[in-house]
């Protein structure tokens, strides 16, 4: 296991944290050693060639060419690995992230919406039901647009920057975004998929180890990219109820108010960096 994680470690991957995340390391991991033997037996092939076929030893062409079958034999080898890696592997394990989810009622649904340079997350809250969001109703305050009168958004929770969710349940996200295209990736979780403005794009995943991991856009979406970062907590369940109640009695100290604006500054950002442009 150790050797098969030393490719990952190069590469620079954290270490996972998501339940389906070990599969993605194999076939990571294989992959590069298969590219890693395939780099050296076609080096060692082409000085082979380079030296066995020199002009001195063959100074007029020979239009019969090859004779022996090895290199088809070679060929048609690699043609199959990487079929079966394909076919047999990625496949299956892509149609399992963007087929199979988990069913809603046991799942920990957030709707996630990037924007120029941070991301929104916004939750069903008790009633399990997402309030009305509307363009109009937009302001820094209310950065999703919360409809103030639709009742079943009263006790939504809205936060900038950080996610809470715990461990051993599968978290569905919706995602999309204000602005540009921006990417969520959650590097420990193995996953990452594109905010597009005007889709809902669904993702999940199911995080296996509680601790604090980092939230980056994946995508370059203007000069204040760099800062577009965000943190995924992963609670003990009792730690998250803690969390939720937390954030349910801020939102319910405003409930005639627009929701809560986020405790942390608008750009997320680490020191006095100038405001980001864009
Ligand atoms: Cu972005």
């Amino acid at each position: 296991m150790n050797s098969l994680a030393f490719i990952n470690e190069l590469l620079g991957q954290p270490p996972n944290a998501a339940e389906h995340g070990y599969q993605i390391d194999h076939i990571l991991e294989f992959s590069h050693w298969f590219m890693g033997a395939l780099l050296l037996g076609w080096s060692a092939f082409f000085i082979f060639v380079l030296i066995r076929f020199r002009k001195r030893r063959h100074p007029g062409a020979d239009h019969a060419g090859v004779r022996s079958g090895i290199s088809t034999h070679l060929e048609f080898s690699v043609v199959l690995i990487e079929t079966v890696l394909l076919l047999g592997f990625a496949l299956p394990l892509w149609a399992k992230r963007v087929n199979e989810f988990p069913p809603a009622g046991d799942a920990i649904l957030v709707r996630t919406v990037g924007q120029q340079f941070n991301w929104n997350f916004h939750l069903p809250g008790p009633d399990g039901q997402f309030g009305r969001r509307d363009i109009r109703f937009v302001t820094n305050s209310n950065p999703l647009g919360l409809d103030p009168d639709d009742p079943a958004g009263k006790d939504d929770i809205v936060t900038l920057g950080e996610l809470h969710v715990p461990v051993d349940r599968p978290v569905i996200i919706e995602l999309s975004s204000k602005d540009v295209i921006h990417n969520f990736c959650l590097p420990h979780m193995r996953i990452a998929g594109d905010a597009i403005p005007g889709s809902l794009i669904p993702m999940w995943f199911r995080p296996i180890k509680t601790g604090t991991y980092e939230v980056v856009c994946g995508q370059l979406c203007g000069l204040g990219h760099y800062g577009m970062k965000g943190t995924l907590v992963v609670d003990t369940p009792a730690d998250y109820q803690a969390w939720l109640k937390e954030r349910a009695e801020l939102a319910g100290g405003a409930q005639n108010a627009p929701p809560p604006a986020a405790p942390k500054t608008q750009e997320n950002q680490p020191g006095p960096s100038p405001s980001p442009g864009g």
